[in-house]
């Protein structure tokens, strides 16, 4: 089994800087990946969120079966906590997620109202890498009238960005805990796209995905490579080389390109609606 370890530098000063804009947040929108929501909960975040109201939002819902996401979708709501489930692409922000948000700052709402102020929430966006944070934040202005902040020269994830009359967000950059002592969390990580390949041995990933599916969803791999699964996950990725033609001299079948290519078809969805995490 691959053993995995990456924090890279940056993600140390990110989580200061978040730590330090949160203060000015009324709330947190916390982007999971729908296909593994237990692994995208940053033990940092949950610190950083305490005292907030807590918005979780099960994205990419486009890719995992929607009975198991709503089952989420339960466990993650409660008090100053709620839970909704999103495909950032194509859903509309506004309608789904606006009224969630100023549901639960409706406290923040009433007391800048009582001041006079105008009404203005802001909302910090947080996630692991690839969950699909600046998606969100692209979906919430597509639908604003009003979107300040020249985007040119602007710093990324160091700005209020008004979205909306009401709304105003900030992007953070994608941050990991530092210490993926469990292995199964940073497998589902790095499967999902929140590890760099670069510093994956993406064969053996590959042959620890399949090791999964076996039990999650072996119907998909057949669908998908018409191929079943044979006796070890080795002799499988071997038949899913042969069945795609990715053939090394000698006919070798090629299993880093196979490998790749099936961690990149479960990241586009092409393996059918997977979810790796019951909760
Ligand atoms: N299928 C699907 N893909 C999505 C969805 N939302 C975002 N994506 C894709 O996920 C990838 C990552 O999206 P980003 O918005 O860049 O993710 P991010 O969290 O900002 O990533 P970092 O800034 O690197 O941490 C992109 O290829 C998006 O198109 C969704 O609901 N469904
Ligand atoms: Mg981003």
């Amino acid at each position: 089994m691959t053993n995995i370890n990456w924090y890279p530098g940056h993600m140390t000063k990110s989580i200061r800087m978040m730590t330090q804009e949160a203060e000015s947040a009324d709330c947190c929108l916390y982007v999971l990946d729908a296909r593994a929501p237990r692994s995208c909960i940053n033990p940092d975040f949950e610190k950083l969120v305490a005292n907030k109201p807590v918005i979780y939002i099960l994205n990419k819902a486009d890719l995992v079966p929607a009975d198991k996401a709503r089952k989420w979708v339960d466990a993650l709501s409660g008090e100053n906590r709620a839970a909704l489930i999103m495909n950032c692409i194509k859903d509309s922000g506004n309608k789904l997620l606006t009224p969630v948000i100023m549901r639960l700052c409706k406290d923040k709402i009433e007391k800048y109202r009582s001041k006079g102020v105008k009404l203005s929430v802001k909302a910090m966006v947080m996630g692991v890498p690839n969950c699909g944070k600046s998606t969100l934040i692209n979906n919430l202005a597509r639908g604003a009238k009003t979107v300040t902040g020249n985007r040119a020269g602007v710093t990324r994830g160091k700005q209020w960005v008004r979205v909306g009359d009401y709304l105003e967000v900030m992007d953070t950059p994608g941050t990991l805990y530092p210490k993926l002592t469990d292995q199964v969390t940073a497998r589902h990580l790095a499967y999902i796209g929140s590890i760099k390949d670069e510093v994956l041995d993406t064969t053996e990933l590959a042959l620890d995905f399949l090791s999964e599916l076996r039990t999650i969803a072996p119907e998909n791999i057949q669908i998908r490579y018409n191929t079943e699964f044979a006796e070890t996950d080795l002799s499988t990725l071997e038949a899913i080389a042969a069945a795609r033609g990715y053939l090394l001299k000698g006919r070798e079948p090629d299993l880093l390109r196979a490998a790749n290519a099936l961690l990149d078809d479960f990241r586009k969805g092409k393996c059918g609606k997977i979810i790796l995490e019951d909760c």
